[in-house]
């Protein structure tokens, strides 16, 4: 494989925080959403890239809406590794627990980046049944907290 380029997926669930994951690291990121009652929902993909340690990085971010499960098929097609961001301040969902199960079936290198630390209600512990034994960094896409950080360690404990 080269490893130069890396085609990373981020999945979630709905308003995880994965288009603001990827708005955090590539303030030049493009993204295909609509205005969902005043709220922007992916609807398409997110594209953005960044380099770090010289390796070309590709961020795909996937639609959190079950509906768009045709999407995130087509848009996972060839990728190297996977993050699944989770909201803190939700429980855990039914989508995130399928996703984490099919990358680890799949052996996928992949992390659950616990989102919205930032927030009062955020609550990390509520993922421990798909963090186990995978890197789970709690951070704040918004925030800007640990993002980068976060992506550099993914990577290098991966590629
Ligand atoms: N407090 C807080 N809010 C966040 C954070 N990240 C995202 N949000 C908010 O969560 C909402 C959803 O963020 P998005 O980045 O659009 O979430 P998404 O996962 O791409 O959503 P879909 O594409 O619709 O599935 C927005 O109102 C964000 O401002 C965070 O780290 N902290
Ligand atoms: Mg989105």
């Amino acid at each position: 494989m080269d490893r130069s380029r890396l085609k990373i997926v981020i999945f979630g669930a709905y308003n995880a925080g994965k288009s603001s994951f990827i708005r955090a690291i590539d303030p030049d990121s493009r993204h295909i959403e609509v205005n969902n009652g005043g709220i922007p929902t992916t609807v398409g993909l997110d594209f953005g890239r960044t380099v770090i340690n010289n390796r070309k990085i590709y961020l795909f971010g996937t639609p959190g809406q079950e509906r768009f499960e045709f999407v995130r098929g087509i848009i996972s097609q060839g990728m190297d590794g996977a993050i699944v961001v989770a909201d803190t301040t939700h429980d855990l969902d039914g989508l995130t627990v399928q996703i984490c199960d099919a990358l680890s079936a799949s052996g996928h290198p992949y992390a659950v980046f616990l989102n919205k630390c930032d927030h009062p209600d955020s609550s990390p512990g509520r993922y421990q049944a798909v963090t186990g034994t995978v890197f789970s960094p709690e951070i704040s896409a918004i925030a800007g907290g640990n993002t980068v950080d976060a992506l550099c360690e993914f990577l290098d404990i991966h590629f």
